[in-house]
């Protein structure tokens, strides 16, 4: 299944209103209020379309999350069966407190080309793609991944930036890391935005690596399949509970890594707008009486482009 330009528009209209509700709330300190502003206009404008979609991956379960949840379903049921990745504000911290790096993202594709998983943590790598995809793999020790890449670009270890979440799981990694003396970028939060910098030399990143959100993970996955860059991610499923409901979604190696390829089986629409300005893409503006937004589209490895909107105000 292809999706046309209409369609592809109308997807950036999703994410471009769910940063648009954010606005009245940024630097408000409160970030229930305004994770629900993004939520509610996300399922609001996914109710609308004539899609027959299905949540994936989102925030929780029916049971757990007043938020958009895993199995819900979206839209008016009367056009493509689609499987919906969404993270309608990534980076709750920094809309709270009006700081840069804070998006809404989503990611859709035909049924059954998401990965379909609960939300649990996971282990990422993400690469450039001009280091040889045989150079980086989770499973090697992180001193190799390093010295590969470096070997790969020719550069020295001092030149390779690593980017990570600053978190106290990833303090022996970041202990490693030091000892090679490269440079780290180390996120608050923000993971997607964080695994995309592998994307473009200008972001001068590296390597992103270290444990972070599952969904975050599938969602930067389906961007990253258009830059044709390398992801690699394994689930943390840490309670029985966790174990429980992989089992019932149709994981059976609770261990496997998964490669990029399978976790975005097929081709898949990316939109991340900015809501606070960030390395990405700018966030919400008003010029001449409408909100200016800027979205990340990738889609389908053709379309990479960065989508600005002026939007009235209502
Ligand atoms: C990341 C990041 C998010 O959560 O996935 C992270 O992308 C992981 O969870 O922006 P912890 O905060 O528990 O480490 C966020 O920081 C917040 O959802």
């Amino acid at each position: 299944m292809t999706f046309n330009k209409e369609f592809l528009d109308k997807i950036i209209n999703v994410t471009s209103n769910a940063a648009i509700a954010c606005y009245p709330h940024l630097g408000k300190k409160d970030k229930m209020l305004i994770d629900k502003a993004a939520t509610d206009e996300m399922r609001k404008n996914l109710n609308n379309l004539d899609i027959d979609g299905k949540v994936v991956i989102g925030e929780g379960e029916l049971d757990e999350a007043p938020m958009l949840y895993i199995g819900e379903k979206l839209g008016t049921g009367k056009g493509f069966a689609v499987d919906i990745a969404v993270d309608p504000l990534e980076g709750t911290n920094f809309a709270a407190n009006n700081l840069p790096g804070a998006l809404s993202v989503l990611s859709i594709s035909a049924k059954g080309n998401l990965f379909n998983a609960p939300e649990t943590y996971m282990e990422k790598l993400a690469v450039s793609k001009n280091v040889p995809f045989d150079a980086t793999d989770l499973d090697f020790p992180i001193e190799k991944n390093i010295k590969n890449i470096a070997d790969s670009k020719n550069k020295d270890l001092e030149k390779i930036t690593v980017c990570i979440l600053n978190r106290p799981r990833h303090k022996e990694i970041i202990e490693k890391l030091n000892k090679l003396k490269v440079n780290l970028k180390l996120l608050s939060d923000g993971d997607v935005a964080g695994a995309l910098l592998v994307t473009d030399e200008k972001y001068d990143v590296d390597i992103f690596l270290g444990i972070g959100g599952g969904p975050e993970g599938v969602l930067a996955a389906s961007a990253l399949d258009a830059y044709n860059c390398k992801f690699q991610g394994r689930f943390l499923f840490k309670t029985d509970r966790d174990r429980n409901r992989a089992k019932e979604m149709g994981i059976k190696d609770f261990n496997k890594k998964y490669e990029l390829n399978e976790i975005i089986k097929g081709d898949s629409i990316f939109c991340a707008t900015g809501i606070t300005n960030g390395d990405l893409v700018n966030g919400v503006k008003i010029d001449n009486g409408k909100f200016i937004t800027e979205t990340l589209l990738t889609y389908n490895k053709s379309i990479i482009s960065i989508v600005k909107k002026e939007i009235a105000i209502t």
